[in-house]
């Protein structure tokens, strides 16, 4: 499951102040340099048929506020935050295994605990109506057979609701949107993909995937068209607030430290965007190692300071796994990740950019 929470800042206006309720509203992120600098951080959806939208300057949305309707107020982020983390334990409560994406969306993998859709949608139900119940704001829960499906299926039936997309829905519906649509396709991308004559998502599952590396590099190809495909593979990622961490499956077992380490810079970007978007540091790294006999065993260390960028101790992360693996002669390594924790909040401003997805 994909749950993300309904304009997020903006219903938590709306909670904390009923007044607000069913009014057009905008919440921004002044920037402090004349009165109306920033950007609006989301709309209500009153507010957002008036054309008013995430990321739009707040000079701009004033101007589509023609008849002055529209009540800007200043986001409180730290406000939200609680209100965002009381929300994540309720889902913790409901998952075998949680991740926090943003402040308002997180997957939870129900696999173990419902087995089939229909007891996904009794369970969705049930956290829809736990969120609701105490912090009296709405969410749209995306239910598919991996990250991807779920992710392409809440976005499609925002706001306040349920949808589920199983193979067939797939085939039928997502492969036939505007390839624009499917996560992470941005106008840059799209217009790439026009000129290739990809047009819809099912196009571009079609398409040959050689080209498309020529393209959008390796990386992102293969991920955008095993997506248009519905093909995702990455795990939800258990992680508390304490630690976060990021694991990948080996092409082969291994004992080599280059063939083992090698895309770890991958995930140092992951862990950093979810660091930057916490504004957090941290000051313990671990690997985590999956042995072919699938026991998982860890080696950690703790830095004196807390550090900001994670791709700068990839060089300590090697050293444990060159370590760990002249300690452990037998264990051939079939799974292997990274993890951060000890984590420090920065105190500084904190930009709209921070936000991005
Ligand atoms: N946010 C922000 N700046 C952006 C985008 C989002 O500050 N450019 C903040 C405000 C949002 C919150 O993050 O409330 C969650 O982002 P979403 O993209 O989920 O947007 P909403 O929850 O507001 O709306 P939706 O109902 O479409 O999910
Ligand atoms: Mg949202």
């Amino acid at each position: 499951m994909l749950i993300d929470l309904d304009s997020f800042y903006a219903a938590v206006e709306e909670k904390r102040n009923p007044e607000l309720k069913g009014k057009p509203l905008a919440v921004c992120m002044y920037s402090g340099r004349t009165e109306d600098s920033g950007a609006i951080a989301t709309a209500n959806y009153p507010a957002r048929e008036l054309g008013i939208h995430s990321g739009m300057s707040i000079k701009q949305a004033k101007k589509l506020d023609k008849e002055n309707i529209v009540r800007f107020l200043p986001a409180d982020r730290d406000y939200y935050k609680q209100v965002s983390d009381r929300i994540m334990e309720i889902y913790q409560r409901y998952a075998d295994r949680f991740e926090q994406v943003s402040i308002d969306e997180a997957y939870l993998d129900v696999t173990e605990k419902c087995r089939t859709f229909e007891k996904a949608i009794k369970l969705a139900e049930k956290i829809r109506k736990a969120v609701n119940d105490s912090e009296g704001i709405t969410c749209t829960v995306g239910i598919g057979y991996n990250k991807i499906v779920a992710k392409m299926a809440s976005k499609l039936k925002k706001p306040d609701s349920l949808n589920v997309i199983d193979h067939n829905d797939f085939e039928k519906i997502i492969q036939k949107l505007p390839v624009g649509k499917l996560h992470g396709i941005g106008e840059k991308t799209e217009l790439i993909l026009k000129d290739f004559g990809i047009r819809t998502i099912g196009d571009l599952a079609k398409f040959d995937l050689g080209k498309l590396k020529m393209a959008l590099g390796p990386t992102k190809a293969e991920q955008f068209w095993n997506h248009a495909n519905g093909i995702d593979e990455e795990e939800v990622e258990n992680e508390d607030k304490k630690q976060m961490s990021k694991l990948k499956t080996l092409k082969e077992n291994s004992r080599d430290a280059d063939y083992i380490f090698a895309g770890s810079e991958e995930f140092a970007e992951i862990l950093q965007k979810r660091l930057d978007e916490r504004n957090i540091g941290f000051k313990t790294i671990a690997i985590i190692i999956v042995t072919t006999g699938l026991k998982t065993k860890t080696k950690g260390m703790t830095f004196s300071g807390t550090q900001k960028t994670v791709k700068a101790v990839l060089p300590e992360y090697k050293k444990l796994l060159e370590e760990y693996l002249s300690e452990n002669p037998d264990d051939v390594i079939r799974r292997f990740g990274i993890r951060i924790g000890g984590f420090d909040e920065f105190k500084e401003q904190r930009t709209l950019a921070d936000f991005g997805k």
